[in-house]
């Protein structure tokens, strides 16, 4: 019901502030946000963004202004001096992405804000302030060097399974005079861990975020003033572990993989005194290093072995005797750019408690984390000095019980502990993860049980910001392997999958994919830091790589992976309203799509294809790829259509460009492509396309490129293939999965969509849970096929499903970029009685909750403040529509639209609702 008091909310992530209420029109302001989610330091934007949500529980809350202060101290914003930026009193609802547009910013500075907002009620009093620090935004910010040791030792192989030991470093300094404010930045090369006299710096794990090292690397930014709030000696200490960067594992492909060398580290500590003095502490060959200490190997693919004997105690304080320590080497510069990190880090984002554990053999346990996770196993253990426990991590296990490795092809995940022998020893690996459900245990002194190990689930610390339930215990299965897989597959960018020896970020694996993904999780950094990694990986003639960044260097040129670049910056524009993603990346875009064009057209068409609907479910099970031309699509069609897709998209970032020209290109050369696409594939007499497979039929349909006269026929086709000759079943792979759910929904079969949805029989999502998967799978026919290439946590066979989770059965879409309008329209004809589901966009809380009876539907929903909502009832009676119980005429929030297809459409303002639709006839 109406309430007169109204709720504006804002936020900043590490910031967050208690609600305050204001009193001029009751509405509260509160959570800002400048740029970085979680961490608003060392941000190197020269425009920052800022975003405030707004909750009121007043109906329809709509912003109409805006006053945003920037200062450059707290006392100052308080005061009201606003020394960076004063905004004024700004007409218009813009509360997300508002870019700073005061004072130059410099490297280092502060910047403490706050915002008001005026609605129709009036004006709101300022929020609490939030804050944010700029980055060192320039090279010549970094003092001191890149330091390291290049070489191996004795203890070291360097071949396939190459080891390589970490190093530790450690630096000693003194403070005399009282200490304002600290701040270190560090680039810890491959993967770093931070200590200030003995405590750890931070929550993030295998930091920082890979890149291309030659051409970025990635800064993280903290705020240390807590450590050295005693004057007096301090003491620094790094370790360094190999992560991407030291790669010669897999060296015995040189042609393919990147190396980068032996790991580095530069890091700059500023100190600012309260006498106004500064002091900057920085990498340089003072620092002391050795590779001698307890963690003997680390590496991602193989694991990590940590020999407790071997530990410095108080390496990392003061007054560590490093006179055996070597002095730390000058060392080349990894070449890329340092950046700061904007994306989430990883993070230990929750933690399993095993569900068995069972002896296999002698001394050999066999455990179940119940769950297909990503991240490591934490021991508890005690024992004889010298005693080695051996981890060895796998997805599933044989028919005897043991653990199932095949698929990892030769990678080792093979984690050891080496006890110390004093007491209980606690301990977990630092740098590497692994993705396992079972891990065989051997040489644990004693019996270990279920106490002793705990598994802990790492994955970049992204907010889960969707929930689906419904009652289809089959969808919400379904729905929990995909947040599995999708959170175990976000590495710092987003990964194929995270067990054998691969793990790297392809892009095809997320043309659609980013956009589900985008329901359940706050993916905007993540995959705006992946276009950087794109934008870097894109050779100077316009080629753009089929994996960014080029780990593996395979540059095939085709279309439908590297398109993933185009797909991502539309989908951070539609659901997140960035369109400054576009921008800078549109003239990289537009160089890829002339590259392509230039080097590959022939008769109108793309001709260059590599991996055509990758992953069909094929003829007989055990085979990875389909040999049978018949369930093959054409690759020159799948690069011609996809290709065509990618023109309609450069035309709408042309317009966000405002390049006219561009646009009018883009369009016209669509429109030859059309044209030369059904006269090379449209069989007129049949209505089909090519060789009649879905996903050549639903390409040119979902795309729009069918004449309007074989529209019918060739949806037909679609529905006679998977009715009749699949019985019910998908045949698409990787390509075609992503509009199949969508296309048949748009074209009035959505019962048909959800019987693929729900079935269990193979092929199909829910065949993977009969199975017993806890993820998704990379192949139909994962419990079955090869296991050469057969991962059971791979995300790509998604395709819309989740998209159409949201838009079909919860009902939210985003019709206007960053769901500042929302459109609210489940699919009420299907055959299910109950969903609940929400997703919180940036404006705030979106849910959609709704129950069928007999005779009476009753929707909860809620719409954020400042955005509206188009709400479709499944009635053209208006009279059966109540809210709270009562008709909804005059209703405030509500406006009538108008009637479309057995529905009205009411336009609906900010606030939860109620509603009830009568069913009977
Ligand atoms: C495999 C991976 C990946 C896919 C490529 C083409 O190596 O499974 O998911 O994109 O092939």
């Amino acid at each position: 019901m109406q309430s007169k008091r109204l709720l504006v909310f804002l936020f900043c992530t590490l910031w967050f502030f208690p609600a305050v209420f204001a009193e001029m029109t009751d509405v509260r302001l509160s959570d800002l946000r400048c740029e970085s989610l979680t961490n608003p330091l060392g941000i190197d934007q020269e425009v920052p963004r800022l975003s405030w949500q707004l909750i009121g529980s007043k109906r329809g809350l709509m912003q109409t202004a805006y006053q945003i202060q920037v200062a450059s101290s707290l006392d100052l914003l308080k005061q009201g001096y606003a020394d960076r930026w004063d905004s004024g009193k700004v007409l218009s609802d813009s509360s997300i992405q508002v870019p700073y547009n005061g004072e130059k910013l410099n490297s280092r500075d502060q910047c403490y804000w706050r915002v008001k907002i005026w609605t129709d009620d009036g004006e709101t009093r300022w929020s609490e302030p939030a804050y944010w620090t700029v980055g060192l935004l320039r090279y010549n910010d970094w003092k001191g060097r890149w330091i390291g040791l290049d070489r191996s030792f004795d203890w070291d192989r360097e071949d396939q399974f190459s080891r390589l030991s970490a190093r530790y470093f450690r630096k000693e300094f003194q403070t005399d005079k009282k200490v304002k404010r600290a701040m270190v930045y560090i680039i810890g090369l491959g993967l770093y861990e931070l200590y200030i006299n003995g405590e750890k710096i931070g929550k993030q794990v295998l930091a920082p975020a890979p890149t291309d090292y030659t051409k970025e690397v990635k800064y993280n930014t903290f705020d240390v003033t807590q450590y050295l709030n005693q004057r007096g000696k301090h003491a620094l200490g790094v370790i360094l572990g190999n992560g991407r960067f030291y790669t010669m594992r897999q060296a015995y492909k040189p042609y393919k993989i990147k190396t980068f060398g032996y790991p580095k580290m530069r890091l700059n500590l500023d100190i600012w005194y309260e006498d106004g003095t500064k002091e900057t502490i920085s990498t340089d060959d003072t620092w002391k290093v050795t590779a001698d200490g307890p963690i003997r190997t680390n590496n991602e693919y193989d694991g990590e072995e940590y020999d407790a004997r071997k530990e410095l105690p108080g390496w990392h304080q003061v007054g560590y005797d490093d006179q055996t320590w070597l002095k730390a080497s000058f060392v080349q510069e990894p070449g890329g750019m340092p950046r700061a990190q904007l994306n989430e880090p990883m993070q230990v984002m929750d933690t399993l408690r095993p569900k068995t554990i069972r002896l296999l053999n002698k001394n050999t346990y066999i455990v179940d984390m119940g769950q297909n996770m990503t991240g490591w196993l934490k021991i508890r253990v005690k024992g004889a000095s010298g005693t080695a426990v051996k981890m060895r991590f796998a997805e599933s296990l044989q028919a005897d019980g043991s653990l199932f490795v095949a698929n990892l092809r030769d990678a080792k995940v093979t984690d050891v502990y080496t006890l110390r022998g004093e007491g209980t020893e606690y301990w977990e690996p630092r740098f590497v993860y692994h993705g396992f459900r079972y891990v065989e245990i051997s040489g644990y002194p004693g019996e270990p049980t279920l106490d002793d190990l705990q598994g802990l689930v790492v994955y970049d610390a992204l907010a889960t910001t969707g929930s689906f339930t419904s009652d289809r215990p089959i969808l919400n299965a379904i729905y929990q392997n995909a947040w599995w897989g999708i959170a175990g597959n976000y590495k710092g960018m987003p990964v194929d999958c995270p067990q054998r020896n691969e793990r790297q970020p392809w892009l095809g694996d997320r043309t659609t994919g980013c956009y589900g993904e985008s329901f359940l999780f706050d993916n905007a950094k993540l995959y705006a830091k992946w276009l950087d990694d794109i934008q870097g990986a894109q050779l100077p003639d316009g080629s753009i790589p089929d994996v960014a960044p080029a780990f593996w260097r395979y540059y095939s040129d085709n279309v439908t992976w590297p398109g993933t670049y185009l797909t991502v910056a539309n989908m951070l524009y539609q659901q997140y309203g960035d369109v400054y993603a576009i921008r800078k990346h549109y003239p990289s875009m537009k160089r890829w799509i002339q590259y392509m064009w230039e080097n590959y057209e022939e008769n109108g068409l793309i001709t260059k294809d590599k991996y055509g609907d990758w992953c069909v479910p094929p003829e007989s099970k055990e085979l990875i790829h389909s040999k049978d031309p018949l369930r093959q699509t054409e690759g020159m069609l799948l690069a011609s259509a996809s290709y065509y897709q990618l023109l309609r998209l450069m035309q709408g970032f042309a317009d966000i460009v405002n390049n006219e020209v561009d646009k009018q290109f883009f369009e016209a050369k669509a429109a030859d492509i059309k044209e030369a696409f059904n006269q090379k594939y449209l069989n007129k007499s049949l209505g089909q396309y090519s060789n009649n497979t879905v996903t050549a039929n639903l390409l040119p349909l979902y795309f729009d490129m069918v004449p309007n006269e074989y529209r019918k026929q060739v949806f037909e086709n679609i529905v006679t293939k998977i009715t009749k000759e699949n019985k019910g079943h998908i045949s698409t792979g990787v390509i075609g999965t992503q509009y199949l759910m969508r296309g048949l929904s748009n074209q009035g079969r959505a019962d048909l969509a959800f019987q693929l949805a729900t079935n269990t029989s193979y092929p199909s999502w829910g065949y993977m849970v009969e199975k017993g998967a806890t993820t998704i799978w990379e192949l139909w026919n994962g419990d079955t096929a090869n296991p050469s290439m057969n991962s059971q946590n791979h995300v790509m066979l998604l395709g819309d499903l989740l998209i159409w989770y949201y838009e079909h059965l919860i009902g939210i879409k985003a019709n206007k970029p960053g769901f500042k309008q929302i459109v609210m329209k489940p699919d009420f004809s299907l055959p299910l009685m109950q969903v609940e589901g929400a997703h919180r966009s940036a404006y705030g809380q979106i849910r959609s909750s709704w129950k069928k009876g007999k005779d009476k539907l009753q929707w909860t929903i809620e719409v954020p403040g400042n955005t509206t909502a188009l709400v479709y009832f499944p009635t053209s009676d208006q009279e059966k529509i109540r809210e709270h119980g009562e008709g909804i005429e005059g209703l405030e929030g509500l406006r009538f639209v108008k009637k479309e297809n057995g529905h009205s459409v009411f336009e609906v303002g900010a606030g939860t609702y109620q509603f009830s639709v009568d069913l009977v006839e």
